[in-house]
């Protein structure tokens, strides 16, 4: 064995090496509805628990010495079992269901250059770390589990190439979210891979929205520009709207604000207009929806009326594929929430795919997107506060132009510490440097000493988030009467979350627990204490179908957190869901 050999799997400190090349928001390409060809399909995969890919540089691929002798190597690439791509690995063998640790992916593609002078490769994303490797060169790791990352293959591809990604799942302290939550930890390339060819200089970023307060007529534009040229004319172009303007760009940023009167977008009116960008040989195409979302008081006016949000929260997650959701079952999800009479869907408690955005806007229902900066996060650390920066500003770029989107969420449940301000306060002022079109919110917690809503972060946000379980995790639900009362409300607020358990199928009276007459009740007297609010502009009760969750251990729970309106397989409606149903009919 060579010393190399030895110092290989003896080096602790193999990983610092790949703590150079970060990939993160700066290196995002505004991609909507560019020519892409799938890197998708069957990928050869392990899982990897000693990080042997990383330690021990397999991905060099040295299968000779310096005599030209074949030595063993531990590794198979092309021969290992395949898994799809995109998926997540535990949903796709028993095997994997609870691992958590570094995988191996690895694929070839063929390449060949059709006139491109830049070639960038998308993951829609992966969980939670990816190092990324093409050709035997480290190209650059990515944190964060639920947005995407753009890793920049310009004169590094070749006619037949390898592609690595080690991913890892592991829970660490310092990450977005921490150790700990309420959901399952599914690993793996579970969005797209896509590679994407641009010319020398393209449209890298694109804002377009309606400037709120305008009296509806004045649309505003940004666009950020990369490559060799950085002065020029852009194009903006919207043919329903007769509207062709030019765009001055100098040092690669331009603005421009133009009166336009389109048809608002809202979600009995979900309309979408064909946007065009052109600059020099690149151009960019988008659907976009113009509405103004505002506050006044303790109101939210939509378009300039006053509406009240029928919500739901929701995970990103199937029974059958894990985080890897289909555009049908997204479609399925928000179909169910309308019949429920909904007009507003909390994505909790992570970005969830584009897609959803996109689907929300053609369908028509009111989005809060979050990003996990769960429970006990390691406030004080500069380097997890770095890290939910950078997802929340790739999930603001990636979504800004959806209509269908009103709220950022920069977190859920966490406790009032000094930190705690800081870290939350500094993700508004970002969310607003990047957007000042939508609402800021998190999903607080009650002081359940004083018994009353007060969070000093209220003052940073424009809709109070409040999660309770009165009935449930705190059985007297008379003190939720008191906080209300107790409570002197400036903001708007939304009950972000209430609920409680109940067994699909399991009925017995009010008093038992687990049952759906149990739940029901629950649901019905939160009902009666919400609605009669007026500083509550709306409400997600947790949750629209039960979902994964390994903390949940009872019989009857089985390692799913049974809160849903709905069984897991959305097969099962229990009472709550009619209830609920008939309650947001009588706010029609
Ligand atoms: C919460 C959390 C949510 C949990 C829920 C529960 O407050 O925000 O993620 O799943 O409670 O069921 O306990």
């Amino acid at each position: 064995r060579s010393n190399n050999y030895v110092e290989n799997i003896h080096d602790e400190t193999y990983e610092r090496k790949f703590n150079i090349k970060c990939i993160d928001e700066k290196n995002m390409i505004y991609d909507s509805f560019r020519d892409k060809e799938y890197l998708n399909g069957e990928w050869n995969f392990q899982i990897d628990p000693y990080d042997t890919c990383l330690r021990s540089k397999w991905y060099e691929e040295i299968k000779y010495d310096q005599n030209g002798n074949k030595i063993p190597v531990d590794y198979e690439f092309d021969k290992w079992d395949t898994i799809k791509v995109p998926s997540c690995y535990n949903t796709q063998d028993k095997a994997y269901l609870y691992y958590e640790g570094p995988v191996i992916y690895t694929r070839r593609f063929n390449y060949e250059n059709k006139g491109e002078n830049r070639v960038f490769i998308k993951f829609g994303a992966v969980n939670y770390t990816a190092k990324i490797f093409l050709n035997k060169n480290y190209l650059g790791y990515h944190n964060g589990g639920s947005t995407p990352f753009y890793v920049e293959v310009t004169g590094l591809l070749n006619k037949e190439n390898r592609l690595i990604v080690v991913a890892d799942n592991t829970r660490k302290e310092e990450y977005v979210p921490n150790k700990n939550t309420d959901w399952f930890n599914y690993g793996g390339i579970y969005r797209d891979v896509e590679l994407i060819r641009l010319p020398k200089t393209f449209i890298k970023e694109f804002f377009i929205f309606l400037e709120p307060r305008s009296g509806f007529k004045k649309i505003n534009v940004y666009i950020k520009v990369d490559g060799e040229k950085t002065e020029g004319q852009a194009i903006i172009k919207i043919d329903e709207l007769n509207i062709y303007e030019k765009i001055n760009i100098t040092n690669c940023e331009g603005y421009l604000s133009f009166e336009a009167k389109p048809e608002l977008w809202s979600p009995n009116n979900p309309k979408l207009y064909d946007v065009e960008v052109f600059f020099e040989n690149d151009s960019i195409k988008d659907k976009v929806g113009f509405r103004e979302i505002i506050t006044s008081g303790t109101d939210v006016y939509l378009n300039g009326e006053k509406i009240y949000l029928k919500g739901v929260s929701c995970h990103e997650e199937s029974v059958k594929n894990g985080k890897a959701i289909s555009d049908e079952e997204i479609i399925e999800n928000f179909k169910i929430a309308k019949e429920m009479n909904c007009n507003f869907m909390r994505l909790a408690h992570y970005p969830h795919t584009e897609k959803a955005a996109r689907l929300a806007d053609e369908l028509g229902i009111l989005l809060w997107e979050e990003i996990p900066v769960y429970w006990a996060i390691d406030f004080s650390n500069d380097k997890t506060f770095n890290d939910a920066k950078n997802q929340l500003t790739e999930l603001i770029k990636r979504d800004r132009n959806r209509a269908s989107v009103i709220i950022w969420s920069i977190g859920n449940e966490n406790n009032d510490s000094d930190e705690r301000l800081n870290f939350m306060s500094l993700l508004v002022e970002e969310a607003r440097k990047l957007d000042r079109t939508r609402l800021i919110s998190a999903a607080c917690l009650i002081d359940n000493c004083n018994l009353v809503i007060n969070d000093r972060l209220e003052q940073y946000l424009d809709i109070i988030g409040i999660n309770e379980y009165y009935g449930w995790y705190d059985p007297d639900l008379n003190k939720l009467e008191k906080i209300f009362k107790n409570s002197n409300i400036k903001k708007p607020v939304i009950i972000s979350e209430f609920g409680a358990d109940a067994k699909a199928g399991e009925r017995g009276t009010v008093n038992d627990m687990g049952t759906e007459e149990y739940q029901l009740s629950i649901y019905k007297q939160q009902i009666s204490l919400i609605s009669k609010i007026n500083y509550i502009c709306g409400m997600s009760p947790w949750i629209l179908y039960d979902f994964r969750c390994p903390r949940r251990t009872n019989n009857f729970q089985k390692m799913y957190n049974i809160k849903g309106l709905l069984s897991a397989d959305k097969k099962y409606k229990k009472l709550s869901y009619y209830f609920m149903k008939s309650f947001y009919e009588t706010l029609n």
